[in-house]
């Protein structure tokens, strides 16, 4: 009897820890595969769901024109640092390679990713119709940032973000006129920015019509640098060695500017001194020139437009107004006032 009594309490017993072992099996299925301890591949274990994000971000895309100068690089990174930092917004972007062909691709790209708003800085001022055209039908706002297009467009783009690049030329021009005087003899070679690009069309207007009235003032020579500070050397080197009888370069940007100043010096001339050296952008490296006494004007064309394109897409969801044209202040820089503004340059 004893035997029978003692082996069903140890049949009790197996089976109660049998029992305790299945359920405790069971608990800890819900995150157990075959494998061993990683949840099914297919829904994580205990994961509460992703929170939905508080508000839709504002997804911009913006098609760059490229590297070109210190200018862009200094455009770009306000771009990306402004959208970058703000949560409330997504940045797409596009570097073009400085081919229009590229930016109108990216274009097309954002329009089918149905982005909120597309920024662009359009490489040349003709050829924007047709892309523009397919992103207002899709019922997105362009804003032009930097450079313009073809006039007689202005139903295709929102609002321009920029610099008046007419005046930066009249600027440049009458720093010389002060520097020379009216009726001086003054040849002047004029490095051009790249082909059909508003800023050089414009920069060039401002600059002849400035001086129209200054018969002693000749353009002996003028050739695009492709805003780039190899091709500005270039095309110095080569104009040096048919003549040095020029008194002035005029560059459409610093970085032409600057590729010129070498091969002046190359050439066993004083930039600054034996010919004066006018910019446009006001990068660092020409205040840096100017406090060398090898350059001697820089004007000042503002790159760090990012706040403001930020600015202008908030606007326009807020259905505000906008001005066609929202215009970047700028200022000229030469002698000890482009000495002192050095230390605080941001690009
Ligand atoms: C001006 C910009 C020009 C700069 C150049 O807004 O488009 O392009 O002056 C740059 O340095 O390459």
């Amino acid at each position: 009897m004893k035997r029978n009594r003692k082996s069903l309490l140890l049949s009790l017993l197996t089976l109660m820890m049998v029992a305790t072992l299945f359920a405790a099996c069971g608990n800890s299925n819900s995150g157990n595969t075959a494998e061993g301890n990683n949840a099914p591949a297919d829904k994580p274990a205990n994961t509460a769901p992703a929170d939905e994000p508080a508000g839709k971000k504002i997804v911009v895309g913006f098609a760059q024109i490229g590297a070109e100068s210190g200018w862009r690089d200094a455009e770009t990174a306000s771009i990306k640092d402004t959208f970058g930092n703000d949560p409330a917004f997504e940045l797409k972007f596009s570097d073009a390679q400085q081919k229009q062909e590229n930016q109108i691709k990216a274009i097309r790209s954002f329009i089918a990713q149905k982005v909120d708003a597309i920024g662009l800085a359009p490489v040349v001022e003709s050829g924007w119709e047709t892309v523009l055209k397919e992103a207002k039908d899709a019922g997105i706002p362009v804003f032009l940032l930097d450079r313009g297009i073809t006039a007689g467009n202005e139903d295709l783009y929102t609002s321009f973000i920029g610099s008046d690049f007419i005046l930066e030329g009249e600027n440049a021009a009458k720093w010389m006129l002060d520097e020379f005087g009216a009726d001086a003899q003054v040849n002047i070679v004029q490095l051009e920015g790249t082909v059909g690009a508003s800023a050089a069309n414009d920069r060039k207007k401002g600059f002849e019509d400035a001086i129209a009235g200054n018969a002693g003032y000749k353009i002996v020579y003028s050739q695009t640098g492709d805003f780039t500070r190899a091709k500005g050397k270039e095309v110095m080197e080569a104009y040096l060695k048919k003549d040095k009888n020029i008194q002035v370069v005029y560059a459409h940007n610093d970085d032409m500017a600057l590729g010129a100043i070498q091969a002046i010096e190359e050439a066993g001339l004083k930039p600054g001194t034996d010919i004066k050296i006018i910019g446009v952008d006001g990068v660092k490296g020409a205040f840096e020139a100017i406090a060398e006494g090898k350059m001697n004007v820089t004007v000042e064309c503002n790159p760090l437009l990012g706040p403001q394109l930020k600015q202008a897409i908030l606007d326009y969801q807020a259905g505000k107004e906008l001005p066609k044209w929202i215009k970047s202040e700028e200022d000229v820089y030469f002698g000890q006032k482009a000495i002192d503004a050095l230390p605080n340059r941001q690009y």
